[in-house]
């Protein structure tokens, strides 16, 4: 399958004039582009990049929460926290599956990931201090994850779009778990506990804003993105939508934005805010956040931990193979 996708990959590299305007056609026609489908070669890098990059987001975006299964306060909180982390690993399996429709290999794009080829988002660069932390990352990670991928979901690449709707599914249901965390803190819960909140949302704001990509004169990739209708909207019309969705949910907790300008535009019905810190987003995307070198090693130790596991499934289904070869080769005797 995999050198059969190679094959496929040197044909689509030649330019192609016809098939580009025809390929284009289909796009505009809102018909879906499939593994097999004649594509140029700029679309399958485009997709190969965001979705590995996607797929690395979701493996690497269990560490922050997963920091904190041992110590959530009550057993249900316990159990449900472990069932969003184990839906993260289960997303970044569907993504690579995705991915890999595309003639690349998942070892390919793990070792990518390693060797700093290929990135994974900026937020899961932040460090969880406090239990407030899981609710945050529930209400708005996840929340600006969804108002990303809802988009996705009508994607014109059909392995990226349909596995987008399931995982879209799970990441709403996530979202809501987070915001019922903060509810509980904020409206029915301590003074303590309200102002662990308010101290989660204000390291956590700036950079989730961020997680929806630099602005648009900055940004390298939306304009044939949208051209191709990978990407259905620009990073701030996105990132807007989420403010405009986001900051009433917060007053309804009572805590206030870490955010100085935000403010109702009257006419425009939009929330106004602040000026992100493009510096620190392209530290952190250049490998010094604060947690880039624990989140790389423990990519990596898991990589080489891991290895007797996959010997050890191989060796499983080899044999398993085997033995229905052998009970198929008696029953046609
Ligand atoms: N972090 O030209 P653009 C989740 C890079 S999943 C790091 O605007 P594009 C679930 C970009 O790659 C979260 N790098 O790029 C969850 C490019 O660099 P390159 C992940 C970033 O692709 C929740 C350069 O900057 N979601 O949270 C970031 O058109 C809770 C120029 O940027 C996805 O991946 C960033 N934030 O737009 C899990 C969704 N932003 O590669 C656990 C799919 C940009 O040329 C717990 N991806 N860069 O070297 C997308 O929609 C797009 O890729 C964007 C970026 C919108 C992220």
């Amino acid at each position: 399958m995999y050198t059969q996708s190679l094959n496929t990959r040197e044909a689509h590299a030649a330019e192609d004039p016809v098939r580009e305007a025809r390929f284009q056609a289909r796009v505009d026609a809102e018909e879906k582009i499939e593994p097999n489908d004649w594509m140029p070669e700029g679309y399958r890098k485009t997709l190969v990049r965001q979705i590995a990059q996607h797929a690395h987001s979701e493996i690497v975006g269990m560490h922050p929460e997963g920091n904190w299964i041992t110590r959530a306060p009550s057993l249900k909180r316990k159990a449900a926290l472990l069932a969003k982390v184990q839906d993260e690993g289960g997303h970044g399996a569907y993504l690579y599956a995705a991915a890999e429709t595309l003639g690349v290999s998942r070892e390919e794009l793990v070792e990518q990931l390693l060797n700093g080829k290929q990135k994974y988002s900026s937020i899961f660069n932040y460090p969880t201090l406090s239990w407030a932390d899981m609710g945050i990352i529930g209400w708005l990670v996840d929340g600006a994850a969804i108002m990303n991928q809802i988009p996705l979901c009508r994607c014109s690449y059909g392995p990226y779009a349909r596995a987008m709707i399931r995982i879209c599914k799970e990441e709403s249901f996530h979202q809501r778990q987070g915001y019922e965390i903060m509810v509980t803190l904020c409206r029915d819960g301590t003074p303590e506990q309200k102002a662990m909140a308010q101290e989660a949302l204000n390291r956590w704001w700036w950079p989730v804003l961020m997680m929806f990509g630099p602005s648009d004169k900055d940004s390298q990739h939306t304009d044939k993105s949208m051209r191709w209708k990978i990407k259905r909207f620009t990073n701030d019309e996105l990132r807007q939508k989420f403010v405009d969705a986001t900051v009433p949910q917060g007053h309804y907790l009572g805590l206030t934005f870490p955010d100085a300008d935000l403010k109702l535009n009257e006419e425009t019905g939009h929330w106004e805010f602040g000026e992100i810190d493009w510096a620190e987003f392209k530290r952190v995307i250049a490998g010094d956040g604060p947690c880039n070198r624990q989140r790389m090693k423990q990519r990596k130790d898991a990589t080489e931990n891991g290895v007797w596991v996959r010997e050890a499934a191989l060796a499983y289904a080899e044999k398993r193979k085997a033995r229905r070869d052998a009970a198929m080769r008696i029953a046609a005797e």
